[in-house]
Protein backbone atom coordinates (compact mmCIF):
# COMPACT_ATOMS: atom_id res chain seq x y z
CA UNK A 1 0.00 0.00 0.00
CA UNK A 2 1.24 3.69 -1.20
CA UNK A 3 -0.12 6.83 0.49
CA UNK A 4 0.90 10.51 -0.42
CA UNK A 5 -0.11 12.63 1.26
CA UNK A 6 -0.55 16.64 -0.32
CA UNK A 7 -0.13 19.32 2.60
CA UNK A 8 1.57 22.51 3.84
CA UNK A 9 3.00 20.75 6.60
CA UNK A 10 4.67 17.76 5.54
CA UNK A 11 7.24 18.28 8.62
CA UNK A 12 4.22 18.18 10.83
CA UNK A 13 3.00 14.88 9.22
CA UNK A 14 6.15 13.22 9.09
CA UNK A 15 6.72 13.75 12.79
CA UNK A 16 3.30 11.57 13.44
CA UNK A 17 3.60 8.97 10.71
CA UNK A 18 7.64 8.80 10.89
CA UNK A 19 7.16 7.10 14.56
CA UNK A 20 5.62 4.18 16.62
CA UNK A 21 4.18 1.06 14.75
CA UNK A 22 3.59 2.90 11.19
CA UNK A 23 6.82 4.63 11.54
CA UNK A 24 8.37 1.14 11.70
CA UNK A 25 6.01 -0.30 9.01
CA UNK A 26 7.29 2.61 6.84
CA UNK A 27 11.05 1.06 7.79
CA UNK A 28 10.11 -2.54 7.46
CA UNK A 29 8.33 -1.95 3.70
CA UNK A 30 4.94 -3.16 4.93
CA UNK A 31 3.70 -0.01 3.42
CA UNK A 32 5.02 3.58 1.80
CA UNK A 33 4.47 7.01 2.82
CA UNK A 34 5.11 10.19 0.88
CA UNK A 35 4.34 13.60 1.75
CA UNK A 36 4.35 16.59 -0.51
CA UNK A 37 4.58 20.12 0.13
CA UNK A 38 2.06 21.86 -2.13
CA UNK A 39 3.79 25.09 -1.57
CA UNK A 40 6.77 23.65 -3.92
CA UNK A 41 4.19 23.84 -6.62
CA UNK A 42 2.66 27.52 -6.61
CA UNK A 43 4.41 29.43 -9.99
CA UNK A 44 4.23 32.48 -8.31
CA UNK A 45 7.38 34.44 -6.43
CA UNK A 46 5.49 34.58 -2.66
CA UNK A 47 4.96 30.73 -3.22
CA UNK A 48 1.16 31.53 -2.19
CA UNK A 49 -1.36 29.05 -2.37
CA UNK A 50 -4.36 30.95 -0.56
CA UNK A 51 -6.76 33.79 -2.36
CA UNK A 52 -9.60 36.49 -1.44
CA UNK A 53 -13.08 34.30 -2.13
CA UNK A 54 -15.18 35.02 -5.05
CA UNK A 55 -18.59 36.56 -4.10
CA UNK A 56 -16.79 37.61 -0.70
CA UNK A 57 -16.84 36.47 2.58
CA UNK A 58 -14.12 35.95 5.56
CA UNK A 59 -11.34 34.23 4.97
CA UNK A 60 -8.95 32.99 1.62
CA UNK A 61 -9.45 30.01 -0.37
CA UNK A 62 -6.68 27.29 -1.15
CA UNK A 63 -6.33 27.57 -5.23
CA UNK A 64 -7.03 24.99 -7.48
CA UNK A 65 -3.38 24.79 -9.34
CA UNK A 66 -0.98 24.64 -6.88
CA UNK A 67 -2.92 21.84 -5.59
CA UNK A 68 -3.39 20.57 -9.27
CA UNK A 69 0.09 20.51 -10.13
CA UNK A 70 1.46 18.90 -6.95
CA UNK A 71 -1.19 15.93 -7.31
CA UNK A 72 -0.52 15.86 -11.15
CA UNK A 73 2.93 15.39 -10.21
CA UNK A 74 1.77 12.66 -7.82
CA UNK A 75 -0.45 11.23 -10.21
CA UNK A 76 2.52 10.95 -12.83
CA UNK A 77 4.51 9.42 -10.60
CA UNK A 78 2.98 6.66 -9.10
CA UNK A 79 -0.25 6.60 -11.03
CA UNK A 80 -3.70 7.64 -10.30
CA UNK A 81 -4.61 6.43 -6.64
CA UNK A 82 -7.80 7.07 -4.80
CA UNK A 83 -7.89 10.98 -4.00
CA UNK A 84 -9.41 11.96 -1.25
CA UNK A 85 -9.71 15.25 0.57
CA UNK A 86 -10.67 15.27 4.24
CA UNK A 87 -13.25 17.67 4.95
CA UNK A 88 -16.20 18.33 7.26
CA UNK A 89 -18.53 17.82 4.17
CA UNK A 90 -17.11 14.37 3.66
CA UNK A 91 -18.92 10.95 4.48
CA UNK A 92 -18.32 10.05 7.99
CA UNK A 93 -15.21 7.85 8.48
CA UNK A 94 -15.47 5.18 10.71
CA UNK A 95 -13.58 0.89 10.72
CA UNK A 96 -15.74 0.03 7.84
CA UNK A 97 -14.36 2.97 5.84
CA UNK A 98 -11.15 1.97 7.00
CA UNK A 99 -11.23 -1.70 6.15
CA UNK A 100 -12.57 -0.78 2.67
CA UNK A 101 -9.69 1.79 2.15
CA UNK A 102 -7.35 -1.24 3.50
CA UNK A 103 -8.46 -3.21 0.58
CA UNK A 104 -6.63 -0.62 -2.21
CA UNK A 105 -3.45 -0.12 -3.08
CA UNK A 106 -3.13 3.63 -3.82
CA UNK A 107 -4.80 6.47 -1.19
CA UNK A 108 -3.65 10.16 -2.31
CA UNK A 109 -4.80 12.44 0.87
CA UNK A 110 -5.23 16.25 0.20
CA UNK A 111 -4.96 18.09 3.15
CA UNK A 112 -7.13 21.68 3.17
CA UNK A 113 -6.77 24.83 4.63
CA UNK A 114 -8.33 28.23 5.16
CA UNK A 115 -11.81 28.26 5.08
CA UNK A 116 -11.66 25.46 1.88
CA UNK A 117 -10.04 24.60 -1.24
CA UNK A 118 -11.53 25.63 -4.80
CA UNK A 119 -14.49 23.53 -5.52
CA UNK A 120 -13.08 23.13 -9.26
CA UNK A 121 -9.89 21.50 -7.85
CA UNK A 122 -12.57 18.59 -5.99
CA UNK A 123 -14.58 18.27 -9.15
CA UNK A 124 -11.23 17.47 -11.17
CA UNK A 125 -9.22 15.21 -8.97
CA UNK A 126 -11.21 13.91 -6.06
CA UNK A 127 -13.18 10.79 -5.95
CA UNK A 128 -14.30 11.19 -2.27
CA UNK A 129 -14.57 13.50 0.74
CA UNK A 130 -14.28 12.21 3.97
CA UNK A 131 -14.55 13.42 7.58
CA UNK A 132 -13.56 12.29 11.07
CA UNK A 133 -16.38 13.59 12.48
CA UNK A 134 -18.89 17.08 13.15
CA UNK A 135 -16.25 19.60 13.90
CA UNK A 136 -14.07 22.27 11.92
CA UNK A 137 -10.50 22.00 12.33
CA UNK A 138 -7.73 24.63 10.71
CA UNK A 139 -6.56 21.97 8.19
CA UNK A 140 -6.97 18.63 7.05
CA UNK A 141 -3.64 17.38 8.55
CA UNK A 142 -5.11 15.90 11.77
CA UNK A 143 -7.77 13.68 9.92
CA UNK A 144 -5.18 12.39 7.10
CA UNK A 145 -2.61 11.14 9.46
CA UNK A 146 -5.45 9.70 11.35
CA UNK A 147 -7.03 7.58 8.36
CA UNK A 148 -3.02 6.94 7.11
CA UNK A 149 -2.84 5.25 10.87
CA UNK A 150 -6.27 3.77 10.60
CA UNK A 151 -5.88 2.27 7.44
CA UNK A 152 -1.94 1.49 7.47
CA UNK A 153 -2.62 -0.52 10.96
CA UNK A 154 -4.78 -3.33 9.24
CA UNK A 155 -2.82 -3.68 6.49
CA UNK A 156 -0.96 -7.41 6.96
CA UNK A 157 2.17 -7.75 9.06
CA UNK A 158 1.93 -4.11 10.35
CA UNK A 159 0.49 -5.44 14.14
CA UNK A 160 3.04 -7.76 14.82
CA UNK A 161 0.52 -9.50 17.15
CA UNK A 162 -1.97 -10.45 14.26
CA UNK A 163 -4.29 -11.22 17.07
CA UNK A 164 -4.85 -7.51 17.21
CA UNK A 165 -6.91 -7.33 14.18
CA UNK A 166 -8.35 -10.71 13.65
CA UNK A 167 -10.33 -10.04 16.64
CA UNK A 168 -11.26 -7.00 15.19
CA UNK A 169 -12.92 -8.66 12.32
CA UNK A 170 -15.22 -9.92 14.45
CA UNK A 171 -15.66 -6.59 15.80
CA UNK A 172 -20.04 -6.53 16.44
CA UNK A 173 -20.38 -3.17 16.84
CA UNK A 174 -19.62 -2.51 20.74
CA UNK A 175 -17.55 -0.79 22.64
CA UNK A 176 -14.10 -2.10 23.67
CA UNK A 177 -13.79 -3.44 27.73
CA UNK A 178 -11.54 -1.52 29.76
CA UNK A 179 -7.80 -3.14 30.37
CA UNK A 180 -5.66 -3.30 33.55
CA UNK A 181 -1.94 -3.61 33.90
CA UNK A 182 0.37 -4.14 36.73
CA UNK A 183 0.40 -3.37 39.73
CA UNK A 184 -2.78 -5.20 40.81
CA UNK A 185 -3.33 -1.95 43.32
CA UNK A 186 -2.53 1.69 41.63
CA UNK A 187 -3.66 4.49 44.31
CA UNK A 188 -5.73 2.35 46.31
CA UNK A 189 -7.41 0.82 43.39
CA UNK A 190 -7.43 -2.68 42.69
CA UNK A 191 -7.71 -4.62 39.41
CA UNK A 192 -11.25 -6.09 39.04
CA UNK A 193 -10.71 -9.70 40.75
CA UNK A 194 -12.35 -11.92 37.91
CA UNK A 195 -9.34 -10.95 35.97
CA UNK A 196 -6.76 -12.35 38.57
CA UNK A 197 -8.98 -15.59 39.43
CA UNK A 198 -7.37 -17.44 36.04
CA UNK A 199 -11.30 -18.63 35.22
CA UNK A 200 -11.22 -18.00 31.11
CA UNK A 201 -14.83 -18.55 31.05
CA UNK A 202 -15.67 -16.21 33.80
CA UNK A 203 -13.03 -13.31 32.30
CA UNK A 204 -14.84 -13.67 28.80
CA UNK A 205 -18.42 -13.27 30.30
CA UNK A 206 -17.36 -10.18 32.66
CA UNK A 207 -15.71 -8.29 29.27
CA UNK A 208 -18.71 -9.02 27.09
CA UNK A 209 -20.63 -7.74 30.16
CA UNK A 210 -18.59 -4.55 30.30
CA UNK A 211 -18.89 -4.13 26.29
CA UNK A 212 -22.30 -4.29 26.45
CA UNK A 213 -23.05 -1.85 29.24
CA UNK A 214 -20.28 1.02 28.28
CA UNK A 215 -22.00 0.66 24.47
CA UNK A 216 -25.60 1.23 25.95
CA UNK A 217 -24.41 3.84 28.33
CA UNK A 218 -22.17 5.91 26.20
CA UNK A 219 -23.28 5.06 22.58
CA UNK A 220 -27.08 4.45 22.00
CA UNK A 221 -26.41 5.06 18.30
CA UNK A 222 -24.49 1.90 18.10
CA UNK A 223 -26.75 0.25 20.97
CA UNK A 224 -30.19 0.36 18.88
CA UNK A 225 -28.12 -1.28 15.82
CA UNK A 226 -26.97 -3.85 18.00
CA UNK A 227 -30.27 -4.59 19.24
CA UNK A 228 -31.09 -4.75 16.11
CA UNK A 229 -29.31 -6.96 14.38
CA UNK A 230 -29.05 -9.35 17.48
C1 LIG B 1 -13.95 22.43 1.80
C2 LIG B 1 -14.07 23.09 3.02
C3 LIG B 1 -12.79 21.74 1.50
C4 LIG B 1 -11.43 17.83 8.11
C5 LIG B 1 -13.02 23.05 3.92
C6 LIG B 1 -11.74 21.70 2.39
C7 LIG B 1 -10.80 18.97 7.67
C8 LIG B 1 -12.37 19.10 9.89
C9 LIG B 1 -12.23 17.88 9.23
C10 LIG B 1 -11.84 22.36 3.60
C11 LIG B 1 -10.99 20.16 8.35
C12 LIG B 1 -12.93 16.67 9.73
C13 LIG B 1 -10.33 23.57 5.30
C14 LIG B 1 -9.66 23.12 6.57
C15 LIG B 1 -10.92 21.29 5.61
C16 LIG B 1 -10.66 22.30 4.55
C17 LIG B 1 -9.92 21.63 6.69
N1 LIG B 1 -11.76 20.18 9.46
N2 LIG B 1 -13.95 16.82 10.57
N3 LIG B 1 -10.45 21.35 7.99
O1 LIG B 1 -12.54 15.58 9.35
Amino acid sequence: MRFDVLTLFPEGVEAMLGESIIGRARARGHLALHTHQIRDYTLNKQKQVDDYPYGGGLGMVMQADPLYRCWEHVVSAAGRGRTILLSPQGRPFDQEQARRLAALDHLILVCGHYEGVDERFTEACVDEELSLGDFVLTGGEIPAVAVCDAVGRLIPGVLSDEACFTGESHWDGLLEYPQYSRPEVWHDRAVPPVLLSGNHKDIAAWRREQSLARTRLRRPDLWAKHEGDG
